[in-house]
């Protein structure tokens, strides 16, 4: 019977060499230690037939050799397991190093990236950002403002009129009224937003455009200060070797008035496309509060004085990034607006 037993052994070595996949592992079993039709399970039946000594010692051998093949049988699969298992690792592996896919995401518009660099600037510097109404009354648009009924900056072809007394503000300065009616002096504020004139648009100008106001109201406020602070905040926006100047000019509001020009950030001052060849390039208006203006919101001119000015965005914007029309900043074409994530 051990010959039987030696030949079974030899034969199930010789098969489970033979195995070459998780499968081939699964039908091995089946055939060696199926529990109907294994030949080990069938072998095993045979005992009833022997004396019971050979029962008994043929039971331990083919026992003996069950454990043996169910140990092969179990180093097998695991073999097999583990090298699927790698496979299948080695099929789902990810490169971390390849460059991820971009999603469309939205980002914030020129204007706006500008803008904020200016708050920016003005808010490390003691200012509030304030903002107000673009709809106004006569009062905000021009009276408080020390604009007179015959300037024609009243008329219909430079305000859109609402009303007979409604406008779209066509300036920030009208914020210069709200914010020195809402707190006292002293007082540092600046107001961006949205202007209205019946401007023909063409390369420079808009019907609608940005602009930003700045105002302070202290005691003892010259116009070296308003100076001071320009030369601070174009030095901070367009580097340390920037130059102003200022021209005199005249605005209703102010007294002096003076347009504010700094020197070219392309070329430094020595002329080139950007600047159209000046070394300079005008920044906006400016000046000393009206002492009629402050009279007309109850702060006593001979206590407090102030400087105000209002710098132009759209065209600031488009000298920046190069362009050569301030209208493509509102066509809303998606693959302008895209260059400037
Ligand atoms: C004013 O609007 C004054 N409120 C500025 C001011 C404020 C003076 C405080 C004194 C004290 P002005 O009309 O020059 O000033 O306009 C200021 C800037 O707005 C200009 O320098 C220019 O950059 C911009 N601007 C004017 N019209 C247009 C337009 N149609 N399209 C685009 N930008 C314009």
């Amino acid at each position: 019977m051990s010959d039987r037993i030696d030949q079974l052994r030899e034969d199930f070595r010789r098969e489970s060499g033979e195995v070459t996949g998780e499968q081939e592992a699964t039908a091995l079993r089946d055939r060696w230690v199926g529990r109907k039709s294994g030949l080990l399970t069938a072998e095993m039946k045979t005992l009833g037939r022997l004396s019971p000594e050979d029962r008994r010692l043929t039971g331990q051998l083919l026992n003996h050799l069950k454990e043996e093949i169910e140990q092969e049988l179990e180093l097998l699969e695991s073999r097999f397991a583990a090298a699927r298992e790698l496979a299948q690792l080695a099929s789902e592996q990810i490169d971390v190093t390849l460059p991820g896919r971009h999603l469309p995401a939205g980002h914030l518009h020129p204007i706006t990236l500008l803008r904020q660099r200016i708050e920016d600037i003005f808010v490390s510097m003691g200012y509030h950002i304030e903002d107000g109404p673009e709809i106004e009354t006569d009062f905000y648009n021009f009276d408080a403002l020390n604009i007179p009924a015959i300037h024609p900056a009243r008329s219909r072809q430079d305000t859109f009129y609402i009303t007979g007394k409604l406008a779209l503000r066509s300036q920030t300065s009208t914020v210069q009224i709200h914010s020195m009616q809402r707190r006292q002096p002293p007082l540092r504020v600046i107001a961006p937003g949205r202007v209205f004139r019946r401007d023909t648009p063409d390369a420079t100008h808009n019907p609608m455009f940005y602009q930003v106001e700045g105002l302070l109201v202290e005691r003892g406020i010259t116009l070296g200060d308003l100076k001071g602070t320009i030369e601070e905040f174009v030095r901070r926006m367009f580097g340390p070797q920037t130059r102003t100047r200022f021209r005199p000019s005249y605005f209703p509001f102010v007294e002096p008035g003076a347009e504010i020009d700094y020197s070219c950030f392309k070329c430094g001052g020595t002329g080139c496309r950007v600047c159209k060849g000046s070394g300079w390039i005008e920044m906006g208006g400016s000046g000393m509060v009206h002492p009629n203006v402050l009279r007309g919101v109850g702060i006593d001119p001979d206590e407090y004085t102030g400087f105000a000015f209002g710098l132009g965005l759209d065209r600031l914007c488009a000298l920046m990034y190069g362009l050569d029309d301030i209208r493509l900043l509102y066509e809303n074409d998606i693959r302008f607006l895209e260059q400037f994530r």
